[in-house]
């Protein structure tokens, strides 16, 4: 497991390292099949909360058959990343757990997720191209763009981590004001989605932490086949959302640096619950 300094001050400080309640956050878009045998592999937890976006193959039916007490919610837009924002916003425990419903991820690997966290770490981020990790489930032309979107992040965030685009992390509930996401409960428009309602969440998300300064540790995931049905994901289109992602990303934080020289902010550590529209309260980019 590989780190990377940083931290959040008083307010990790504050956290229940012994014991934390764990909440899993899973979007489903007709993962039926995939619900029905993911579900009873996963460890007691405080909370399942799954995020539908419309299915129409029954999978909010075959989630409550196999966990009678999941959290179920209805997206109100289009696309992974609303459905993680409209999840992330029921969360009521510690630690917030990504997990594809797809039956790509391995139940068995949240206890690691949640150990880094537990030793330290604000976000625990999981990758399949460090020791330890692994994949079945990625082709080579999305291996590749996945390299260059990489390395492309290390370069503009100066960071050294292995796997930008992947779905698998977890991270302490109480920086969720630092992601400052689109409100994922305002109607769609007439394009359906906002900037950050696609496959480009997992870069927003770790792009804001990096920007933020807080405590990043890579957790080695072996990623399993899809089980059931297809991929919702297009390398071209998908990737192309991401490399922009990364430009306007760095914009941001370029900006909330130079709003901070600017009115000579003292960085002031984390308070629980503090909302952040800028990321000003953690301070420093990478
Ligand atoms: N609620 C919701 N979930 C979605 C949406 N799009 C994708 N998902 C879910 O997000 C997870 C990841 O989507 P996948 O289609 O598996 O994409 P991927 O894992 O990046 O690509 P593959 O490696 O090909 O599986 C799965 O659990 C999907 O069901 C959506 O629009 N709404
Ligand atoms: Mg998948």
């Amino acid at each position: 497991m590989s780190s990377h300094q940083g931290g959040t001050g008083d307010v990790a400080g504050s956290r229940d390292t012994r014991d934390p309640l764990i909440s899993i956050v899973i979007p489903a878009l007709n993962e039926a099949l995939n619900l029905a045998a993911v579900l009873p592999q996963l460890p007691p937890v405080h909370e399942v909360i799954l995020v539908d976006g419309g299915s129409v193959d029954g999978t909010v039916r075959s989630a409550r058959r196999a966990m009678p007490g999941i959290v179920t919610v209805l997206q109100r837009r289009t696309g992974k990343g609303n459905a993680l924002a409209a999840g992330f916003a029921r969360v009521t425990g510690d630690i917030v757990v990504m997990f594809d419903a797809d039956g790509s991820a391995d139940p068995a690997e949240i206890t690691r997720f949640v150990e880094a966290l537990k030793a330290g770490a604000d976000f625990a981020k999981g990758s399949r191209f460090t020791h330890g990790g692994g994949s079945s489930d990625i082709t080579t032309v999305r291996h590749v763009g996945n390299r260059f979107l990489n390395l492309v992040f290390n370069v503009v965030f100066r960071t050294r981590f292995t796997d930008l685009c992947y779905g698998y992390n977890a991270f302490w509930a109480d920086l969720l004001p630092l992601l400052d996401l689109p409100d994922h409960a305002q109607p769609a428009g007439r394009d359906r989605m906002l900037w950050g309602d696609g496959f480009e969440i997992e870069t927003m998300i770790t792009c804001r932490f990096a920007a933020a300064g807080v405590s990043i540790a890579e957790v080695p995931s072996a990623e399993k086949l899809r089980m059931f049905g297809e991929s919702n994901l297009n390398a071209v289109s998908d990737g192309l959302r991401v490399l922009r992602t990364l430009f306007s990303e760095w914009r941001r934080a370029r900006a909330t640096r130079r709003l901070e020289r600017s009115l000579d902010v003292t960085v002031a550590p984390l308070t629980k619950g503090t909302p952040s529209a800028t990321g000003l309260e953690t301070g420093h980019a990478a």
